[in-house]
């Protein structure tokens, strides 16, 4: 039995925002049937492709656990076959451009009249306001979001991060939206709307520069580098290159082989419980008991000064080396990994979050499995369906329509 077992998903999702929604729900166990256009289908499936007349890894790494329907819901007999699914389903997951859906005739109200409990869920680029009608990707929310204001160091320009906030995080957001609506839905007995704005979810993964926004206007962010570099703040909050987000101090350090290894670098804690076995680690044990450097508030000032000299420490050890040394002394510190090492990892391997995937066209290729591990539902990764793989299936099997009919919606250019 799996956490969702029984939920059916009409997955009208595509891109990587809304897939990444449906393929986490599907990893917990709902079933869900992604719509796609006749012939033409997600685009991401021809995205960056690496194989030729092969679906790319950006589609394939976005839909498993999930069944193709392909439908033109611009035809009346498509329009049909779609009706039917809403009347089926359980939650309708969407992140077209604004108003699209309507303009199918599949606006809130109408899916509602279709189908009173079912869950209709959107990725947006804004919620209401004067950029609600805007179309949106990922690098857009970042810097909509707050994301790319506070990215990068205080010298340049502002920085979007690899890390897919606006879509992968928007659809992260939209998921528990949704299963909490599907747990309303079992006292109230009706759907609802669930809107995640990838500008929302962006700023709420910013929650503590809104937090630095509002401390700025005390005094300035003593724990911020440019602070002990007496390099005065502006009137928002500055990019803080690697400087850590919370109270205790941070920053990116070279470490063995960094002058040809772009990635031979490790993340260094300056703990202030552990602060007298960092001075013993670096060979500095005297800073223990000299008033400049025995308390935090002392240090704040040299604390580029003190990332120098345990980086003249760490410069003498790998990457590898500095974890292994620092953690029995609970040192906080983490190896900068490559996507090399990680897809190497065998403990990533062993919990099912790096996963090897066969594809009928592709082969053997990595993934990320479902990074939310439930004891009792657990996620086994099935490769993503093909295009329109599952049409025949669910017209009979889901939506109970007779072979006739399955040849008549054929005919008519519906699925
Ligand atoms: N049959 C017939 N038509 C279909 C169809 C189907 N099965 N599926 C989609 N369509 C049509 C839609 O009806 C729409 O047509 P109209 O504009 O004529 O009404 C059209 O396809 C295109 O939809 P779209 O505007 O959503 O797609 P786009 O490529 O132009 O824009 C995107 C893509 C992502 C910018 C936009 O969908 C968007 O802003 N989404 C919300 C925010 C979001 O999720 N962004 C992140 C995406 S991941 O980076």
């Amino acid at each position: 039995m799996k956490a969702l077992e029984g939920v059916k998903i009409l997955d009208f999702t595509h891109v990587q925002s809304g897939p990444t929604c449906t393929q986490l729900l599907a990893w917990f166990g709902a079933d869900v049937i992604k719509v796609e256009r006749p012939g033409v289908g997600d685009a991401t499936r021809g995205q960056l492709r690496d194989i030729p007349d092969v679906d790319s890894l950006y589609f394939t790494m976005l839909n498993h656990n999930k069944r193709s329907i392909t439908i033109d819901t611009k035809n009346p007999k498509g329009k049909e076959v779609l009706e039917r699914l809403v009347k089926t389903c359980d939650v309708l997951v969407e992140n077209f451009a604004p108003g699209a859906l309507d303009r199918m005739g599949f606006s809130w109200e109408r899916v509602q009249e279709l189908n009173p409990r079912m869950i209709y869920a959107s990725v947006k680029g804004f919620g209401p306001g004067p950029y609600e009608d805007c179309k949106v990707y990922e690098n857009v929310a970042q810097c909509t979001g707050g994301a790319a204001s506070t990215t990068g160091f205080l010298d340049g320009p502002p920085l979007v991060t690899g890390a897919q906030i606006g879509d992968s995080g928007t659809g992260l957001h939209l998921a528990l939206g949704i299963v909490a609506a599907l747990f309303q839905r079992e006292k109230s007995g009706t759907g609802q709307r669930v809107l995640a704005a990838m500008q929302d979810g962006v700023l709420n993964l910013c929650r503590v520069k809104l937090r630095d926004q509002q401390r700025l206007q005390h005094g300035p962010l003593q724990e911020y580098s440019q602070h002990g570099k007496g390099i005065p703040f502006g009137d928002a909050v500055p990019r803080a290159g690697n400087d850590s987000g919370g109270g205790q101090p941070g920053w990116i350090l070279k470490c063995k082989g960094w002058e040809t290894d772009p990635d031979a670098y490790v993340y260094f804690i300056t703990q202030a419980a552990v602060w007298g076995k960092i001075c013993d680690l670096i060979g500095k044990p005297e800073w223990k008991e000299d008033p400049g450097y025995a308390t935090p508030p002392a240090r704040l000032d040299k604390i580029a000064q003190i990332f120098d000299t345990i980086e003249t420490w760490t410069k003498t050890k790998t990457k590898f080396e500095v974890m292994a040394t620092c953690n029995p002394l609970d040192i906080p510190c983490g190896p900068i990994l490559s996507m090399r090492e990680l897809a190497e990892e065998q403990s990533l391997r062993e919990t099912g979050t790096i996963v090897e995937v066969d594809h009928p066209k592709r082969g053997k290729y990595l993934t990320v499995g479902n990074p939310v591990k439930l004891s009792d539902s657990p996620a086994k990764v099935t490769r993503s369906p093909l295009l329109g793989e599952h049409t025949d299936e669910i017209l009979s099997d889901v939506l109970g329509f007779s072979k006739d009919e399955v040849k008549v919606i054929r005919e008519a250019g519906g699925v």
